[in-house]
């Protein structure tokens, strides 16, 4: 078994053996059958490339065999930076009957994340498209082997330059060892709120419980058309169903470059989609433009938006806009996920995040001193089930904070159930910003901040933001003179952060409030911003 994985405890995974959630289907055992029932449908599509099921189910294995030719083996890593292109499929089911465990690092990862990533997973390899949106993913591996000379392959899906490309690999298939369902299939992230990101290990047997459930929910089937705006690689568009919950039921996943009206509206129209997903901010968009465009959307039957909190103002107008159900996703990549359901009662659709996917999963909701609260009272969410990890992977520090002594993971979000049991999210515990569905660990970007020679201190919060909802706010003091802001955003750049975690904003102030104990106050820190940005709102109150 992989070292640094916490298995279920035996009597647990025996139950949920028993139980029926998992059955003993590995990914690429999935594949084959797949292949075998649906074998000249269409699995993927993107632009012009369409790949059937067994055609994909071939190339998985041809790939497969070029990779352990490679010497790419059971266990090792793979740092897997695939935008929405069809690669991205034959490259993780050729990892996947490998055994060979990819790290999904989502496209707009940089230097200072792939890096870690690579390091902390001891990765064998990383494969990257050759550009995508206007960004040549050659030119951050090359950063990544400067820091790493050991990271054996870097595998290019296009033009690869001094790299290996990846359609170069392809051979006659090979025999493979066995993989066994109760291993680890992969690594997803988590969003992070003490330093970096942590890994998720993710075995066959509960992911694709995970997949069977939520293609049940929403309803896929084999006609089912599922657009992939969101990025392949995040745990959302991945598997609640996602696409690989849309390969479970023999479906078909269409991809787009961006999740932009511009790009996914035609796909729409033409490959006549039944389901998508967005965060909220994107549902925005979409529904703006739904009313001054005339693509033709009415195949879609669910439109589903989570990640971040969708305001009930706007849920109520899904329906209207494009004449489809909505259904509210509240997930994480550690396990549980939430769903309303397809028939649920309109206000239970606008006002809620869903109630757990699986009658197995278990959600306490406590209070500061740990007691249960009740029902309709605010609290911090805990949940233990047949697919929510029992543990970080190499972290048993940060395991000990998160997870109770039975099992429970700690999520971090503060939320209220109803008497049904349907969640409402509130708010959240942890240290981290949800910038529209992206998630920034504070602690991440303030570590990278004192760095800075004209740093002393730097505490970063959430802002409010009529449009993503939450967006960053640094606070800084300053060595002697302040920097000017735009010196520290351009200083984070050059240390290869991603994009969204540059601090939308940076206030310089002499010190921080203190909490009781003598702690930052991040709680006062949050209403200084707030006041700050939304001050028409607060004079009206
Ligand atoms: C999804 O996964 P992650 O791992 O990027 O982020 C998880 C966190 C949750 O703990 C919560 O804080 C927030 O994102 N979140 C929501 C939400 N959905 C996620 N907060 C409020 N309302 C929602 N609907 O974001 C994710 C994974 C699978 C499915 C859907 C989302």
């Amino acid at each position: 078994m992989l070292t640094g994985f916490t298995p279920w405890p035996e009597e647990w995974a025996d139950k949920y053996r028993k139980d029926g959630c998992w059955k003993g289907e590995t990914f690429g055992g999935m594949l084959k059958e797949r292949a075998a029932l649906y074998g000249n449908q269409t699995a993927v599509t993107c632009k012009d490339v369409h790949w059937t099921y067994k055609e994909l189910d071939e190339r998985a294995d041809r790939l497969a065999a070029g990779l352990h030719k490679l010497g790419i083996q059971k266990e090792d890593r793979v740092v897997v930076q695939l935008p929405n292109i069809a690669e991205f499929f034959e490259v993780i089911f050729a990892l996947f009957r490998l055994g060979a465990l990819p790290v999904f690092a989502l496209p707009s990862h940089r230097s200072s994340e792939i890096t870690y990533f690579c390091e902390f997973a001891e990765a064998k390899a990383y494969i990257i498209p050759d550009m995508h949106s206007g960004f040549d993913y050659r030119a951050l591996a090359r950063q990544v082997k400067d820091k790493l000379p050991d990271l054996a392959h870097v595998i290019v899906a296009g033009e690869a330059e001094e790299f290996q490309e990846l359609s170069s690999l392809h051979r006659e298939p090979v025999q493979l060892e066995d993989i066994s369902p109760a291993e680890v299939a992969f690594l997803q992230l988590s969003g992070g709120s003490t330093g970096l990101s942590k890994l998720i290990p993710r075995t066959h047997d509960d992911y694709i419980y995970s997949l069977r459930i939520s293609a049940e929910i929403c309803g896929l089937d084999q006609h089912s058309v599922y657009l992939a705006a969101l990025p392949t690689a995040h745990n959302y568009p991945l598997s609640s169903p996602g696409v690989l919950g849309t390969l479970y039921a023999g479906g078909r996943v269409v991809l787009s470059p961006t999740p932009s009206p511009d790009d996914c509206f035609p796909l729409i129209e033409k490959e006549r989609v039944t389901i998508t997903a967005l965060v909220p901010p994107l549902a925005m968009v979409w529904m703006d433009a739904s009313g001054s465009r005339s693509d033709d959307l009415s195949s879609l039957q669910v439109l589903q938006v989570g990640g971040a909190k969708f305001s009930a103002e706007a849920a109520r107008r899904v329906k209207s806009a494009f004449g489809c159900t909505l259904q509210q996703v509240f997930g994480m990549a550690e396990g549980l996920v939430n769903y309303t359901r397809l028939d649920d009662p309109e206000e239970i659709i606008v006002n809620t995040q869903g109630r757990p996917m699986s009658p197995f999963d278990e959600v306490r909701v406590l209070d500061d001193d740990g007691r249960d609260v009740a029902p309709g009272e605010a609290g911090h969410l805990f949940t233990r089930g047949p697919y929510t990890i029992r543990g970080y992977y190499k972290a048993p520090e940060h395991n000990e904070r998160s997870f109770t002594a039975d099992g429970f993971y700690q999520t971090g979000d503060i939320v209220k159930l109803t008497a049904d049991g349907y969640i409402i999210v509130e708010g959240r515990a942890k240290d981290q910003i949800n910038r529209g569905g992206e998630k920034i660990a504070a602690e991440e970007v303030e570590n990278h901040l004192l760095a800075h020679p004209a740093v002393h201190d730097a505490a970063m919060v959430s802002m409010p933001d009529d449009f993503l909802g939450e967006r960053s706010c640094v606070f800084v003091i300053p060595k002697g003179e302040a920097p000017k802001p735009g010196e520290l955003k351009a200083f984070l750049r050059e240390r290869g952060l991603a994009a969204y975690k540059i601090p939308d904003r940076i206030e310089f102030i002499a010190s921080f409030p203190k909490t009781g104990v003598g702690k930052v106050s991040k709680k006062d820190l949050r209403e200084t911003i707030a006041q700050k940005v939304k001050p028409a709102e607060i004079k009206q109150s």
